[in-house]
């Protein structure tokens, strides 16, 4: 890798209260169900330790464990219909036999949500993974919900156009999963969230019915958005099958810089001039810090910088550009590194400019291998939060302190308290190491963490959602009026309760 050095709320905090949700009113898949399941479905899209099934309980523990390893269901049966159509007719049937059903796409989410509380019924969107249609002039691309987001990105590139969506679980996660989560990812500050980039979905709601809002136009502006609500909803309202979404042109040219930086301090000054110097090409600009950084390096993400350009680094900024002209926006970064470089007060000790396609990768994948880093290091508890940009540090050294004056702060407890997230998002990823989850870290992180979010006004869940771990919290990002008003829409479309109980909702 070629290295170019230069020198140089409103809300109150209340306690936060554990519900254990109770199953007590719901059905448990039975034989009888899975003999109707069978008249929808071939053998082969159902997975059921029930008879006449009888398939292996280890079979089912992809589907029944998070991703952390952290959420733990105990179903019996994983569907997988392959069409909109046995989505709806398996809804119906759950909701007339009040069975609990989790939607699931490529379980990558961070909150608990894709798995059962209890032994609720898995529907998987695996099956579904068909582009249903895209057309190149408008850049419209209407997917079933189950395509993995790699596989999307790969299809669209051949047609010269990018998923407006990036993030590190790509090759596992679903468009619908995607959707369902509002997920936002690494490139949000150039392409905008999914609230703006989906165009329709296409949706089976708890009774089983199918709302086709799969709308391929930009605008349509005839009254209420239904679409928003499922954006984000976590499986909480219905089944997403279809999605259509506005893909962007492919850039032309793409470029990164890993800057190293000697003190926190500088991250937001540099911020505010990559946008004014790179301003239309800007496409990216995450921060790592530098606990983080060590941690992806030593669990084997990306390439390893230099040691002389980490030398001194307290944390780094993963620069990005996304552009039409190659010697434009090369000049543009050159420039911005020279001005950077010979300010009187540097902002930067170096930076580390990818010059070829695998060092751009190699510079990514540093940033996009961090939560696998975590998770190699120990059982990470992730807190997923907006705050101001310049308490980003604050935030994990307060927290540090915290752990630390609770006794926690060893290897057989907690091993590290990290940050890293999306600066232009206001975005950071606070992540707590430890050795495994234990109640005693778990009671000195929670609700501490939560009172601090609402101290500085900011939310909860910046893009990974509510899922289980967040319902006792969700009162620090919203106030009572919202929730209610969450509860009564959540009532009129899931009467029985039936999609994904004990999720997003208190
Ligand atoms: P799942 O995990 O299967 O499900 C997530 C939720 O959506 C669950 O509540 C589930 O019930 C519901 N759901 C899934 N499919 C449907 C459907 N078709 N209809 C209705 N409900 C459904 N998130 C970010 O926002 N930004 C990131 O940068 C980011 N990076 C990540 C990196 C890694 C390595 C990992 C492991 C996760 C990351 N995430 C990130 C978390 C992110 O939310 C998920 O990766 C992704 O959006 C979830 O998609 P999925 O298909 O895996 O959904
Ligand atoms: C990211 O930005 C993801 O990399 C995951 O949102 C964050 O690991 C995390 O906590
Ligand atoms: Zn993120």
């Amino acid at each position: 890798m070629l290295s170019t050095r230069y020198l140089a709320r409103r809300i109150s905090s209340r306690p936060v209260r554990r519900f254990t949700h109770s199953l007590s009113r719901y059905h448990s898949v039975s034989e009888n169900d899975l003999a109707h399941f069978s008249k929808i479905l071939p053998s082969s899209a159902i997975l059921s330790t029930l008879s006449p099934s009888s398939t292996a309980a280890s079979e089912l523990a992809p589907f029944n464990n998070d991703w952390m390893n952290k959420y733990h269901g105990k179903a019996t049966t994983v569907l997988k219909p392959r069409n909109t159509k046995e989505v709806s007719e398996i809804v119906k049937w759950c909701n007339d036999h009040r069975i609990a059903i989790v939607p699931q796409g490529g379980n990558t989410g961070l909150v608990g949500g894709s798995v059962p509380i209890g032994d609720e019924l898995i529907i998987n969107l695996a099956n579904m993974s068909s582009i249903r249609s895209f057309d190149d002039v408008s850049g419209i691309l209407v997917a079933d919900a189950g395509c993995i987001l790699q596989s999307l990105s790969d299809y669209l590139s051949g047609h010269n156009h990018v998923v407006p969506l990036d993030l590190g679980a790509k090759g596992s996660c679903h468009i619908g999963g995607n959707v369902s989560t509002n997920a936002g990812g690494l490139r949000l500050l150039r392409y905008g969230s999914l609230h703006g980039n989906v165009l329709g979905l296409e949706v089976v709601l708890p009774d089983g019915s199918i709302l086709d809002q799969l709308s391929t136009s930009r605008k349509d502006n005839t009254g209420y958005d239904l679409k928003q609500l499922f954006i984000g909803a976590e499986g909480t309202l219905g089944i997403v099958t279809g999605v259509s979404l506005l893909a962007a042109a492919a850039p032309q040219a793409s470029n990164n810089v890993m800057l190293a930086l000697p003190k926190f301090e500088n991250v937001l000054p540099l911020y505010r001039e990559v946008k004014r110097q790179l301003s239309e090409i800007l496409s990216a600009f995450e921060f790592i810090d530098r606990e983080a950084y060590d941690l992806a390096v030593k669990h084997g993400q990306g390439r390893a910088l230099d040691a002389a350009d980490v030398e001194g680094a307290a944390c780094f900024v993963l620069v990005e550009t996304s552009g039409s002209n190659r010697e434009h926006d090369e000049e543009k970064l050159n420039t911005l590194l020279t001005t950077l470089m010979e300010a009187d007060t540097p902002l930067i000790n170096t930076g580390v400019l990818a010059t070829s396609p695998a060092q751009f990768s190699s510079l990514w994948a540093i940033r996009e291998g961090l939560t696998e880093a975590m998770s190699k290091e120990g059982k990470a508890y992730k807190y997923d939060i907006s705050v101001p940009l310049d308490k980003f540090k604050e935030v994990v050294d307060i927290t540090r302190e915290h752990i630390r004056s609770k006794g926690l702060l060893h290897p057989d407890a907690v091993k590290h308290v990290v940050g890293y997230g999306h600066v232009g998002d206001s975005n950071l990823h606070l992540n707590i190491v430890a050795d495994a989850y234990t109640p005693e870290i778990e009671a000195a992180l929670e609700p501490f963490v939560y009172e601090l979010v609402s101290r500085y006004r900011g939310s909860v869940s910046a893009e990974h959602g509510i899922g289980v771990m967040k319902t006792h919290a969700l009162h620090y990002s919203k106030n009572a009026e919202s929730i209610e008003w969450m509860k009564r829409i959540k009532k009129l479309f899931d009467p029985n309760g039936i999609m994904n109980p004990g999720k997003v909702l208190p």
